[in-house]
């Protein structure tokens, strides 16, 4: 049954893929924000509670505490036409374009029901335009020649880095020949200082704000995690790529509460306090006044997922 939880005509819409009924509310931007920043938050607690009693296939790297970036970056571009390149921790950047939550939890877990029929896993998602892999960097010169070869259509790319991938060679060459070339996409930056268990200061020098500008490309920053403010500075770099057939780099200084994969977390516990000081989610609700209604409806479409999935046959049986 598929539930429609967005219906405001002025902003992309969002469907849902669940059992569960629809809210059957026109949820104003902040309601909306939270409801899909909850379900990505939802998703992947029960994730990390699946892998624990070894219910998925592969791995999987969650996006807790980062799910503003997510729904400001997908909401501000047009979901039928622009392509999203995402990386390892993708799951997040997934929900917000497709809402399609039981497809996601039943291709990690392996099952003919996923959205790429349980082989793929969260590293290779192909469906309509999104597309993630887990290669640091490899992602980004696909990403300048999607936007190159679409651009007639007035499509933009994004490409989702983080920190840690500052350093990889394929990051340069791509910057170097989208500005050259013109190709309009956009390269977000989640930096979130840490890359696995590697602090960002022993391996990138430098700035990461000001990286692009020597070849000759336009920054957008924003340090913080309102979803609003991301997804006005989102809709500003996508309308100049999209404008101006330029490529942009949208730096946004974030924080990742949970471990880089499972339990591999060495971060201090003073470290892990600043980072939950910035978790997204609490001043979002106090921000909406129907919050409970909001999670409750989450819930269910997570429960939901994981029981249809569950039920689903083995992808590699
Ligand atoms: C080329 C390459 N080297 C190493 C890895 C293993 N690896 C996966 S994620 C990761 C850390 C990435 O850090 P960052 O780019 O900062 O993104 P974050 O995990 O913080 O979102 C590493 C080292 C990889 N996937 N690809």
């Amino acid at each position: 049954m598929t539930s429609s939880i967005a219906a405001n005509s002025d902003f992309p819409q969002l469907e849902v893929h669940a059992g569960a009924t629809s809210l059957g509310l026109e949820l104003p931007i902040v309601a909306r924000f939270y409801q899909q920043m909850m379900l990505i938050r939802l998703v992947e607690e029960r994730l990390l509670d699946l892998f624990s009693q070894g219910l998925l296939f592969g791995t999987t790297h969650t996006s807790i505490g980062q799910e503003a970036n997510a729904v400001g970056v997908i909401n501000a571009l047009d979901r039928s036409r622009d392509i999203i390149w995402s990386n390892h921790r993708c799951h997040g950047h997934f929900i917000a374009y497709s809402g399609e939550v039981e497809g996601l939890i039943a291709e990690i877990m392996g099952r003919v029901t996923g959205v790429c029929g349980g082989r793929g896993g969260s590293q290779h998602l192909c469906f309509r335009n999104f597309h993630s892999n887990g290669i640091q960097g490899g992602i980004t010169p696909v990403a300048v020649g999607t936007a190159l070869a679409r651009k007639e259509d007035g499509s933009v790319a994004v490409a989702f880095l983080g920190d840690g991938t500052m350093g990889e060679g394929a990051v340069y060459e791509s910057l170097n020949l989208a500005a050259v070339f013109g190709a309009p996409v956009i390269f977000v930056i989640e930096d979130n200082e840490i890359a696995q268990t590697t602090p960002k200061a022993l391996t990138v020098s430098g700035s990461i704000v000001a990286r692009a500008e020597p070849f000759g490309i336009r920054t957008f920053a924003y340090d913080g995690s309102d979803p609003v403010a991301i997804f006005e500075l989102a809709q500003e770099a996508v309308n100049y790529a999209r404008a101006e057939s330029r490529p942009c780099w949208l730096y946004l200084r974030t924080e990742r509460i949970g471990p880089h994969s499972k339990g591999d977390d060495t971060r201090s516990a003073v470290r892990l306090e600043q980072a939950r000081a910035r978790d997204p989610i609490p001043p979002m609700q106090r921000r909406v006044t129907n919050a409970e209604e909001i999670d409750a409806f989450c819930r269910s479409v997570v429960d939901h997922a994981v029981e249809s999935a569950t039920a689903a046959l083995l992808a590699r049986g």
